[in-house]
């Protein structure tokens, strides 16, 4: 479904008087606003295609009406959420869920929908029907040679997929670890890791880059090959200057100080990219904000701090990505809502008063240091995501638009009630 420009620009118009009015009340709070504006439209964050179903849990799955069947649904589904925000312009794709079988293709019906290809994220938590090696015991990291060589040799596959398509990165994401004491020796492990990601590092397009994704637990419960940033960090060295640690928000183990280690990855230069979710208590995918919202802008604020602090470019220099699953909501609903919490966490981010705050961290002035966020946090900036919006043609009020004009019940009327997205 491709949506009608116009039928955005006539529900802006009943808008608009509205926003107009909220718009400069909050403008006038803000000396910066069109540099945050310009920040804003220029921002944009990716979505997974296995994002776009409903997740299930390990005790059941609730499949929505009208999921996308098909890799060409999902990036209509994103095309439709890239209209009604313009900040999703990016598909992330995770083989071989989504294996693009016509390259060319599926390249210009992204290109239809305003689309480039963010990250690939390889696959060696599953096996595949009719794979040689089971990934039972893991897979870079696993005890056979053969084991190792076959997920290997599929990582090397899913950067070809990406050159066909333009993607810039791998995101690997490794199940690897142990259950039990005793199972795994933790060095072997680590080498057995380290030698496989070289081999992948080697096939690694010169302009690519190589995302090394940690988590603490799950589905391993004991020890992870990569389970946390220090690990991540390692391996990334280890590999080179290509090699980054992708951070998601949900891979913590309860109350880490995310932004914190945000800080530091990026004071070291090797930051590569983000998930961002929402947890309350492990990687519970929950949507971006819904939980702790302060401590999202609070891991915005370094990154914007660490971003400048290097002259990097925000939009561009880091892998921003949402990687959020759905088991209660529509999943194009809560993308919307994930999307919007991460504008407004940004634009706060952006509004921080640096020099104040960089004073009264100076002055030790703790009390002037917290006054300093919290007064930007409680600061209303949905009126200045607005605008961002709808200066770059999108919709004041994507869910709205979303809900008013029965989207979901379109995409049940074209696709069925019975399809089923591929994903978790
Ligand atoms: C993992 C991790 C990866 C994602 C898979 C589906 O927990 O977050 O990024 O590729 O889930
Ligand atoms: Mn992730
Ligand atoms: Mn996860």
């Amino acid at each position: 479904m491709l949506l009608d420009k116009q039928l955005i620009a006539n529900h802006n118009d009943k808008l608009l008087a509205k926003h107009k009015q909220k718009f400069a009340f909050a403008a006038k709070e803000i000396s910066n606003v069109e540099d945050i504006i310009k920040k804003l439209v220029a921002f944009q964050v990716a979505i997974p295609s296995w994002a776009l179903g409903t997740g299930g849990t390990r005790f059941g799955r609730f499949p929505g009406a009208g999921e996308p069947g098909s890799l060409e649904q999902k990036i209509e589904d994103v095309g439709l959420l890239h209209a009604l925000n313009k900040s999703s312009g990016a598909i992330s794709l995770h083989i071989p869920w989504d294996i693009p079988t016509d390259a060319a293709a599926i390249k210009k019906l992204a290109k239809k929908h305003g689309l480039q290809f963010d990250a690939v994220n390889s696959n060696t938590f599953q096996n595949q029907p009719g794979q040689k090696e089971s990934y039972k015991f893991g897979s870079l990291q696993h005890v056979n040679k053969a084991t190792r060589k076959q997920a290997i040799k599929h990582n090397i596959e899913v950067i070809k997929h990406g050159v066909d398509l333009g993607s810039k990165s791998l995101t690997v994401w490794l199940a690897d670890g142990s259950c039990f004491p005793g199972q795994l020796n933790f060095r072997k492990a680590f080498e057995n890791t380290l030698n496989s990601l070289q081999e992948i590092y080697a096939a690694l397009p010169a302009d690519w880059k190589m995302f090394v994704e940690y988590k603490a637990f799950e589905p391993n419960f004991y020890s992870m090959s990569v389970g946390d940033w220090g690990q991540s960090y390692l391996y990334a060295s280890k590999l080179g200057e290509k090699a980054y640690t992708l951070v998601d928000l949900g891979h913590h183990l309860p109350n880490a100080n995310i932004e914190q280690i945000v800080s530091l990855l990026l004071m070291e230069g090797k930051l590569g990219g983000f998930h961002f979710n929402d947890s309350k208590y492990g990687d519970d995918d929950l949507t971006v904000g819904s939980m702790k919202p302060y401590q999202l802008f609070l891991i915005f604020n370094e990154l914007v701090e660490g971003m400048n602090a290097r002259k990097m470019n925000h939009a561009k220099d880091l892998g921003w990505m949402i990687d959020a699953s759905h088991n209660v909501k529509d999943p194009l609903e809560d993308l919307l809502q994930s999307v919007e919490a991460i504008m407004i966490a940004y634009a706060h981010a952006l509004l921080v008063d640096r020099k104040k705050l960089n004073e009264a961290q100076q002055n030790n002035d703790v009390v002037a240091a917290q006054e300093i966020l919290q007064g930007t946090f409680r600061t209303d900036v949905r009126a200045v995501v607005a605008e961002a919006r709808l200066r770059s043609g999108a919709s004041i009020d994507p869910l709205g638009f979303f809900r008013e004009k029965k989207i979901r019940e379109q995409l049940v009327k074209e696709r069925g009630a019975n399809t089923i997205a591929t994903g978790l």
